[in-house]
């Protein structure tokens, strides 16, 4: 079982490689689900979970025919029954320069150019991050539980979030464990919830509700737990039903206030993408191919 609540039927497996995270795709509907399945740790990330992760993400960015990605964890934990989305890095294998794989791991082959990417102890949690960001299609986070630290981050980075009302709890510990996430996580939640509810969650790290996180601008429902995967193949479904362009164009627009330079550039990449798509830009790589002047006049003025 991948998870209680969600419906087998709904989905199949793009691949079993993953140990740390399942990935499948909708029967019915171009959309993917990638979800954390670490439960016994409140889906605590360790590097190779985020490595997994990326892929899969990465994966899902160059489908053409997947318009929407809905990002959640699995559970309920066999230990005691509690749900997590995720609670952010493992602290177990949290090294002295980042998170590292422990020397008595499992997971610890030294010949594994995972592993060994690994022990360098990178933040590659922050790639994940800008994955998210940068792909050109909604991300849902689809919180069942816990969603703390790292793991509270990817929810404010994600497009939307959904949440359970019975069992979604969100709550920042950054400053407890001595981390903080001075990007997304703390100053693009500020722009959802305002300065002083952002600073709130930080400094004083209370835990909120479902519907407080509503109530505050980081969560946009809270949904019945049994109902929560089904809703969201339902949002997921709506998006994918909009034109991809003008979806791709709305992210990045959202986006691009808050991204500076690098938000204007990807914009404006989609920009370039569609004037390939006209005569008139056509026109100019014929005359090139074709060693004449471009006849740009022909092309009208367009106000
Ligand atoms: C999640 C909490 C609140 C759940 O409490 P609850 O329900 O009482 O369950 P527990 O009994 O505490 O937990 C069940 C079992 O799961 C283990 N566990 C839970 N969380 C983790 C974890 N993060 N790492 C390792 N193990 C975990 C428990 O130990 C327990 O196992 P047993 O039964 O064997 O004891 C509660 O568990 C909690 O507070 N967890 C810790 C949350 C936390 O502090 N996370 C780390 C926060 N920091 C980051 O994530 C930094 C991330 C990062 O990489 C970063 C770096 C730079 C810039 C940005 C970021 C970023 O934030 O993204």
């Amino acid at each position: 079982m991948v998870s209680e609540i969600l419906d087998p039927d709904a989905w199949e497996p793009v691949t079993d490689e993953f140990d740390d995270v399942t990935y499948h795709r909708g029967v019915d509907v171009p959309v993917v689900r990638i979800a954390f399945d670490r439960p016994e740790v409140r889906n605590a990330f360790r590097p190779g979970t985020v490595d997994e992760l990326y892929a899969a993400l990465d994966h899902a960015r160059k489908q053409a025919d997947v318009g929407c990605v809905l990002l959640t964890g699995n559970g309920p934990s066999p230990d005691d029954g509690g749900w997590a989305f995720c609670s952010g890095g493992d602290q177990s294998v949290r090294g002295g320069s980042g998170y590292e794989y422990r020397d008595d791991d499992e997971a610890g082959d030294e010949d594994d150019p995972l592993v060994k990417e690994a022990r360098a102890g990178r933040l590659h949690i922050l790639e994940v991050q800008r994955l998210i960001r940068f792909m050109p299609k909604p991300v849902v986070a689809v919180v069942p539980g816990w969603a703390v630290g790292g793991g509270h981050s990817l929810h404010v980075v994600c497009d939307l979030t959904l949440a359970s009302e019975e069992h979604a709890k969100f709550l920042q510990t950054d400053p407890d464990v001595g981390s903080f996430d001075g990007g997304f996580g703390s100053a693009y939640l500020a722009k959802q919830v305002g300065q002083k509810k952002a600073r709130e969650v930080f400094f004083r790290g209370k835990t909120y509700s479902a519907e407080e996180a509503a109530d505050m601008g980081m969560v946009n429902e809270a949904i019945p737990h049994e109902d929560l995967e089904a809703v969201a193949i339902e949002w997921a479904d709506e998006m994918t039903e909009k034109s991809p362009t003008a979806m791709r164009m709305l992210k990045y627009a959202f986006n691009m206030t808050d991204d500076g330079m690098v938000g204007q550039q990807v914009f404006a990449g989609e920009a370039t993408r569609l004037a390939y798509m006209t005569d008139e830009a056509q026109e100019g790589r014929d005359a090139f191919l074709e060693k004449r002047d471009p006849e740009f006049r022909d092309y009208p003025w367009h106000y």
